[in-house]
């Protein structure tokens, strides 16, 4: 069967990233298709295009999974996977056509040739040839399998390609089995390999170079947009895309509004200054947060929060570990932090010792988790996951915020959990209050 097209020539398709090689992506779908029965068809789509106001679009995002079993980072892209007897399978990459004349109206596009490498698949064709294949293996198949996202606090009412999908198989074939790969990619997600790590140790890397960068600019007067703006500059020539996700700068009680993204303020004498703040390069997020005094030098209030905050960051660290239950070690940080809102005079002794086991009190300054799972989502998959395991990459993100002191105080950094403890990803990026201030002394 080679009746489909083949582009003619190369166009040199460069990307702004080193990418993992295709050797990791044909090894994602062997591990996918040893989890799938015999007879079964995946379907994996990109996410699509959404559509603003007149003829504008947002930015393409792909499909993580997507991205996870192919590298390749681009639009009206889909898997196909034919699973046979014995886990062998036969992958179709289906890729929106280009040519010469769409190349001057559009700019370049992959080659069949450049997807073949970036992803190991080695039968490329165009999208035309979609619905006929279908047509063909949706009936020959014994269950259809889709990417549906099913992250425990997704939230949206738009239905994406992939759901569009299920409810067209379902309408066309009831008979046939539709199932999702999503738990199957989880658990491969959740655990990096080796691979994937150069990739999210640069997506930190850089996300700690741009703070570090930072630093000496900030001043009393400041925007907290042109903060947000140095930030984009240091990430992007660092070969970063793009934030990996809307940046927090916020400054003075606005450090307590844990979802703040205007960054509209002048910073003022005297405040904190809170940035929550990732670097995406290569399709993975760095993700990190630190709390600077907008005028270089910390209060002592200021300093004793954010010392506190600190040594539950550090406390964090120091249990997280193969095994350790992540309701447990949430369960353990309360307790840290508990003590630490006591001796900040926030909470009561009594208040505490009511509930020992379990200072559910300590949610009124400190109202989310520790820790969520990274890589090429933000929230990756995973974040419900019973117990922690080497190889996974979590973030530790303790805060304790107190409106109306306008103190709201939160450090995060990235860590890779290891057989005996966790590696910090951020090294890079000071945390020390002397060596904060030590920074912005100009
Ligand atoms: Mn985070």
């Amino acid at each position: 069967m080679k009746e489909y097209t083949v582009c003619q020539y190369n166009m040199n398709h460069t990307l702004r990233y080193e990418p993992i090689p295709a050797s990791f992506y044909k090894t994602n779908r062997d591990k996918l298709a040893a989890e799938l029965p015999a007879g079964a068809l995946v379907i994996v789509h990109s996410n699509d295009i959404y559509p603003t106001n007149a003829d504008g679009t947002l930015a393409h995002h792909q499909n993580a999974n997507l991205f996870y079993l192919t590298g390749i980072d681009q639009e009206e892209t889909v898997l196909l996977m034919r699973v046979g007897e014995a886990g062998e399978h036969y992958d179709t990459l289906l890729l929106r056509e280009t040519n010469e004349k769409i190349v001057i109206w559009e700019g370049a596009r992959l080659t069949a040739a450049d997807a073949a490498a970036l992803s190991g698949v080695e039968d490329v064709r165009w999208t035309d040839v979609y619905n006929a294949l279908l047509a063909e293996w949706v009936p020959a198949a014994s269950s259809v399998w889709l990417e549906t996202d099913n992250h425990p606090r997704r939230y949206t009412y738009v239905q994406t390609r992939n759901e569009r999908m299920a409810a067209a198989l379902r309408a066309s074939y009831p008979d046939i089995k539709v199932e999702s790969i999503y738990a199957a990619l989880t658990g491969m997600r959740l655990v990096k390999r080796a691979e994937e790590m150069p990739q999210l140790r640069r997506a930190c890397n850089i996300t700690g170079a741009g703070f570090m960068e930072l630093l000496a600019q900030v001043h009393p007067g400041m925007g907290e947009w042109e903060i947000e703006a140095a930030l984009s500059a240091a990430y992007i020539r660092r070969r970063a895309r793009k934030f990996s996700f809307l940046p927090i700068i916020a400054s003075g009680a606005d450090t307590c509004v844990l979802h703040y993204i205007s960054n509209h303020k002048e910073v003022q004498d005297g405040d904190l200054i809170l940035l929550d703040i990732g670097a995406e390069y290569g399709g993975y997020a760095g993700d990190m947060t630190r709390t600077i005094p907008a005028n270089g030098k910390f209060t002592p209030r200021q300093r004793a929060v954010y010392e506190a905050v600190l040594r539950v960051q550090r406390y964090a660290m120091s249990i997280m570990r193969p095994g350790l239950e992540k309701q447990e070690y949430e369960r353990l940080v309360r307790i840290n932090m508990a003590a630490e809102l006591v001796q900040l005079g926030l909470l009561t002794q009594e208040e505490v010792d009511a509930q020992p086991e379990n200072p559910l009190c300590v949610r009124k300054y400190y109202m989310h988790g520790t820790s969520h799972s990274l890589g090429i989502d933000v929230h990756d998959v995973g974040s419900d996951v019973k117990c922690f395991a080497a190889g996974q990459v979590w973030t530790v993100e303790p805060g304790i915020y107190i409106p109306a002191e306008k103190i709201g105080i939160r450090l995060e950094t990235d860590v890779l959990i290891l057989e005996d403890g966790v590696e910090n990803l951020i090294p890079n990026a000071i945390i020390e209050p002397d060596d904060i201030e030590a920074a912005m002394a100009h």
